[in-house]
């Protein structure tokens, strides 16, 4: 009985219209470099009969799957995909470029600054693209004629610079450095507390101590793994300390962490004082090694945003906050 309702609606089926084949799972666009292959297998949705390649005009392959093969010499190419079923030819249209690799190579945590081949020369609107990478943990800045490129793991990253039909494809091989990159405070540059309530304490001053000799002291404090706190005192006071390698700023990442001196307190002697305790804010700022000279210049310096950005009334930056 069961059977017999099948082949039922089995025959039924089979008089409507068929819909249309749907071709996806494929790019418009493809940068194959030369001598490489390009295995394309789009994912047909409905019944399909056949499926036609053509490249450049010209039947290549009745298959499922097709395996572009660039030529030496680069070019490009315009492939066609026709899906066939009853009654219905559904197309797809795919641009391959092909291209050579550049190549270049580089550390972890440090910057590459990548420049546009000689034929982008004169070209405005240069756009650069990471087109395969072995890991998330990188950061790719570009403007237009060149991008700088820095990543926290090793491994090949593949990148694509293009401005109309002009198109390479760069190859960063990136090592790790000989030595491995500490995580922590490996310099102090300077060091100036402002009037504070621990200031020639933390660390301590003693008669004939100079701004070197305390800059001493604080790199003693700071530098390494078994670090102590050290004051900055009130509104002004700083610290300007330095990595043993460049700390990549990844998108929608915390890059680093400070430990400061946070802490709330229930015991505060005021009657029906609010809960609150010791918030001892400071605003941070990143410098970029862009000359090279291992100094912290003036024009290499970005703030951080913090939550004195986002509450005007309460602002840090405008000087108008305090406790
Ligand atoms: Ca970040
Ligand atoms: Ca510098």
């Amino acid at each position: 009985m069961y059977s017999s309702i099948g082949h039922r609606l089995r025959k039924k089926d089979a008089e409507l219209p068929e819909p249309a084949p749907v071709i996806a799972g494929v790019e418009a666009e493809y940068y194959v470099v030369v001598k490489e292959v390009l295995q394309l297998k789009p994912a047909v949705e409905n019944r399909v009969d056949s499926i036609v390649w053509t490249l450049d005009g010209k039947r290549v392959a009745n298959a499922p799957e097709y395996a572009f093969a660039a030529p030496a010499t680069p070019g490009s190419y315009h492939l066609v995909i026709l899906a066939y079923n009853k009654g219905n030819i559904a197309q797809k249209v795919i641009q391959i470029t092909t291209g050579q690799y550049i190549n270049w190579s580089a550390t972890t945590n440090t910057v590459l600054k990548i420049n546009a081949s000689s034929k982008f020369a004169n070209t405005t609107g240069i756009s650069w693209e990471m087109v395969s990478a072995p890991s998330t943990l990188y950061r790719l800045a570009d403007s237009s004629s060149f991008a700088l490129f820095t990543t926290v793991e090793k491994g090949t990253y593949k990148l694509k610079v293009y401005a109309g039909n002009l198109v390479d494809t760069l190859l960063v091989t990136v090592r790790q450095p000989e030595k491995a990159a500490s995580p922590y405070i490996s310099q102090v540059f300077d060091y100036l507390p402002a009037p504070g309530q621990f200031v020639n304490e933390l660390p301590k001053y003693v008669a004939g101590d100079t701004r070197e000799t305390m800059i001493a002291k604080v790199t003693k404090d700071l530098v390494g793994e078994d670090a102590n706190t050290i004051t900055l005192g009130g509104w002004g006071g700083y610290v300007v300390i330095g990595f043993d390698h460049t700390i990549a700023n990844i998108a929608g990442r915390r890059d680093f962490r400070i430990h400061g001196n946070a802490f709330g307190a229930t015991a505060n002697p005021r009657p029906n004082a609010p809960f609150g305790g010791s918030c001892e804010p400071g605003i941070v700022m990143v410098a970029y090694d862009k000359n090279k000279n291992g100094q912290p210049d003036e024009d290499e310096w970005y703030e951080i945003k913090g939550s004195a950005n986002f509450r005007r009334r309460r602002s840090l930056v405008r000087g108008r906050c305090c406790r």
